[in-house]
């Protein structure tokens, strides 16, 4: 687990956990993500990042926020694209 993902990987794995297809994740499709990413963080931890990534408070992970946390961690290099839309 030393190579990071591409933005497609990315982008992958944030449209697979978003059941809903709201394009947001709640904690539920928050911890999707982390195991798509081979993270193995307890619940605990799992709530604190999650309550720590939801910038605007909304109880939810847009992509810009789930691109912070990792950009944050050193998992993801580069911009964040601009939103589409
Ligand atoms: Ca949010």
């Amino acid at each position: 687990m030393t190579t990071k993902p591409t933005e497609d990987d990315l982008l992958a794995v944030f449209a697979r956990a978003d059941l809903g297809g709201d394009e947001r994740l709640d904690l539920m499709e928050f911890t999707l993500v982390l195991e798509s990413l081979g993270l193995s963080w307890t619940r605990a931890e799992t709530q604190d990042r999650f309550e720590q990534a939801d910038a605007n408070l909304d109880g939810f992970i847009s992509y810009g926020e789930f691109r912070a946390i990792l950009e944050a961690q050193g998992w993801a290099d580069g911009p964040l694209p601009e939103p589409q839309g």
